[in-house]
């Protein structure tokens, strides 16, 4: 049947015209389902499983009608019907289960593993509610529960359960499914594990609930706050609620195949992602050795089964779980994560190598490199500063073990869906092989020189810039200047990643208006980032660029040069707003912190040019487009990493030595902001600022002014800019997903 006459059946009548978004909305759920059904399951005698504490998949919707072929054929016919996609996109609430990057590379990745038909699922966790939901209240960051399941929607209930065991009782599981299809390819799942009783009820006050009643409480919340021990000891909960029902599904598949344990690493690869799955590690050693294997062998086989890769050299997001946790979670692990420490140290005699520490903590991240076979870094800079120095002494003894896999994007989402105009313009001028060969964007470069080209790709930007006004008008009742650059921030609030020196800069910029320096053009600073509930000064940080929105906003004289916009809850549906509409994409963390980035990536994708520091997958992108249609300022990792080691970095050879930073420093605690924000925490963060700059904003923030002016400057020769931003998105092929995914599977897991 014609999907027209599918639709409106579903429609029970109604025609098109007639049916509310909401009936229309169901509808189009209904038939994309029933499709989705109908694609063949990717199979393979051997099948990944990539364990992942977070999948931020975002709205599936248009994604699903891309990757089955339905989305220009939907489109149309509801263009036809006067009914738009994205009035439908509206109505269906974000699946937020992740963080960050991380999750959304996890994402990324499923759908990705699907397109090139390898037979992977993903498996992870069924949080009722994903990250937060952040609202501003007196130029606050304040969050509410984020409900997103409903009765219609992706997850299907499957009847596959199995029970984990911990200390002091035992937990039966409930697996619900997620089909994940390919772009013209069969489908894999994302398989979401819960427990059989949550109460959603036991959350009030905020996002505020009963930390210790795990039998209730596991599955409630991505990422529960763990600034006290309950919430950490939750997280292991969690963890190991996890892990164990991956570890019990593989070996379930594996003998559902006819095919014995011992042959598991023949038939699977596990991939580690990051080290909150990593006790996946001693559970599948404890489930072979209760089905009656050596300990010995089971080690071997794990060993040879299981990949990790590591996300962060952030000293406090490396996983270290304290013996005692451990013990009182689950008790069942510590003898055979005990043995796999002993084997080690009798091995190596290096305590550095050790799994437990002498202060009795566990090193997740230890535990993998010893027993897993492949250690990735995620950009070619991180991989490097993991091998010389972060994992050194583990790189010295299993060098055949590191390898990179520069982190990738999936172009369905982030151009074909987020960015229609642009995609067709590419198609027109290079044909549709990009869509399943990224590499072939690099036939724009052709159009170097063709000014008509140069102008059209001009033009779909500053449609792009209307849509988001239009956007931000609608949902957060925020005027912004369509003629004004804009300059976008949108990532995770932390200190590493230096929104505070782009908030120094906007000080900087209001400063020299009030002096009568009045750009050639306006600027939109945009900004979107959660911080974590618990990170104190990160909320400071909003509190201040919250103020110093205001603060301008109010300011005849400067706001129509200068407007700083935070967008609230800031979240993949965002991103997919904000990113098309970019001129200048911030990158800005301080060099050698910041692992990979991937919304560099999907800002490049899209014709932003990007201002930033020589760091994470930033430098790839400066190899990739050249000098010149790149901004960079800042110390190189080399600098940073010396720094720390002597421990040569100090504020006070900035504040208040130099003047002009002083100036702009002290600006946070003047008078006038004293006024409009809270005292407590402006005069925090000032004194943060001063005194620990743990990440170094002053040290790079006159490089940063100077190189940001130098590109709004040249942003005037719209020409020579829209050459800039042609050739960032002929090189962005590289960072396509299915690159990504095609090395992991040549060089890790060797599927099909
Ligand atoms: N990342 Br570890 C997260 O988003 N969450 C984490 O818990 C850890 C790392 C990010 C990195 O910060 C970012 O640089 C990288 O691009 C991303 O993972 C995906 O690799």
């Amino acid at each position: 049947m014609a999907l027209k006459e599918e639709l409106t059946q579903k429609l029970g009548g109604k025609t098109l015209q007639e049916a509310e978004n909401t009936e229309i909305y169901q509808a189009l759920l209904q038939l994309t389902k029933e499709r989705l059904q109908a694609v063949p399951a990717i199979t393979g005698d051997r099948k990944l499983y990539y364990v992942s504490a977070e999948f931020l998949i975002g709205k599936l919707l248009s994604n699903n009608l891309i990757n089955l072929g339905m989305y220009d054929e939907v489109r149309a016919v509801l263009a036809e019907a006067g009914k738009k996609l994205s009035d439908l996109e509206e109505l269906e609430p974000e699946p937020s289960l992740g963080n960050g990057g991380l999750g959304r590379l996890a994402a990324c990745y499923l759908d990705s593993v699907a397109t090139l038909g390898l037979s992977g699922d993903g498996v992870g966790l069924n949080y009722h509610f994903g990250l937060f939901e952040q609202y501003f209240k007196d130029h606050k960051q304040a969050e509410r529960p984020n409900p997103w399941i409903k009765p219609e929607g992706w997850l299907q209930k499957t009847g596959v359960s199995f029970e984990v065991p911990f200390r002091d009782f035992t937990l039966r599981s409930v697996m619900y499914d997620i089909d994940v299809a390919g772009y013209d390819n069969g489908k894999n799942k994302l398989h979401l594990f819960d427990i059989e009783a949550p109460d959603e009820a036991m959350v009030k006050d905020g996002i505020d609930f009963d930390k210790t009643d795990i039998p209730h409480n596991l599955t409630l919340f991505l990422y529960p706050d763990d600034s006290d021990r309950a919430g950490r000891l939750l997280r292991v909960y969690q963890q190991y609620f996890m892990v164990s029902n991956a570890a019990q599904l593989i070996l379930k598949e594996l003998a559902g195949k006819g095919y014995a344990m011992r042959d598991l690493a023949k038939h699977a690869v596990i991939q580690i992602n990051d080290t909150h799955p990593s006790m996946i590690i001693p559970e599948l050693i404890r489930l072979m050795m209760k089905d009656g294997i050596s300990m010995e062998e089971a080690i071997s086989i794990v060993t040879q089964t299981c990949a990790y890769t590591n996300h962060t050299i952030l000293a406090e997001a490396l996983e270290k779980w304290p013996v005692d946790y451990l013990e009182e979670a689950v008790p069942q692990l510590m003898p055979i994560i005990r043995e796999l420490d002993r084997r080690v140290r009798e091995k190596y005699g290096d305590p550095k190598l050790s799994i437990i520490d002498d202060g009795n903590l566990v090193h997740m991240a230890h535990m993998d490199i010893h027993y897993g076979f492949s250690v990735n870094g995620v950009a070619a800079l991180h991989t490097e500063i993991l091998k010389s120095s972060e994992l050194k002494v583990f790189h010295d003894i299993y060098p055949e073990k590191f390898n990179n896999k520069t982190n990738g994007i999936t172009f369905r989402r982030w151009l074909m869906h987020c960015n229609p105009a642009l995609s067709a313009l590419i198609t027109e001028l290079i044909g549709s092989g990009w869509k399943k060969d990224a590499g072939e964007l690099e036939k724009l470069l052709a159009f170097r020189d063709d000014e008509t080209v140069l102008n059209r790709l001009l033009e779909i930007k500053q449609n792009n810039k209307h849509a988001l006004k239009e956007y931000l008008e609608a949902s957060e009742q925020i005027s912004i200047d369509e003629t004004s650059i804009y300059d976008i921030q949108i990532k995770r609030l932390h200190e590493y990643k230096r929104q505070q020196m782009n908030a120094l800069y906007i000080i900087w910029k209001y400063r020299q208006i009030k002096a009568g320096n009045k750009p050639k053009r306006p600027l939109t600073l945009l900004f979107g980032a959660k911080a974590a509930p618990a990170y104190i000064i990160a909320k400071d940080i909003i509190h201040l660029i919250l103020c110093l929105q205001d603060m301008i906003a109010k300011d005849p004289e400067v706001s129509p040069w200068l407007r700083i916009v935070m967008v609230e809850n800031y979240n993949v549906t965002k991103a997919e707003k904000l990113i098309p509409a970019c001129d200048i994409s911030e990158q800005i963390s301080l060099a050698s912190k910041e692992a990979s980035g991937t919304g560099n990536m999907k800002f490049m994708l899209n014709g932003a040019v990007t201002l930033g520091t020589m760091d994470g997958a930033n430098v790839e992108i400066h190899d990739l487009v050249g000098e010149e249609n790149i901004y960079i300022f800042g110390k190189s990792s080399e600098e940073v990493i010396a720094l720390y080691e002597k421990q040569a970095y100090h504020p006070g050879d900035f504040y208040p030595a130099d003047p002009e930073i002083a100036g702009l420093v002290d600006f946070i605690i003047s008078p006038e902001m004293m006024r409009l924000g809270d005292p407590e925490n402006l005069a925090r963060l000032y004194k943060d600022m001063t005194h620990k700059d743990w990440f170094m904003a002053l040290l790079d923030l006159k490089s940063y002014i100077a190189e940001k002016e130098k590109a709004l400057g040249e942003y005037e020769d719209r020409t020579a800019w829209a050459r800039k931003m042609l050739v960032n998105i002929a090189k962005a092929g590289f960072f396509s997903s299915d690159r990504a995914i095609d090395q992991y599977n040549k060089d890790i897991w060797h599927l099909k």
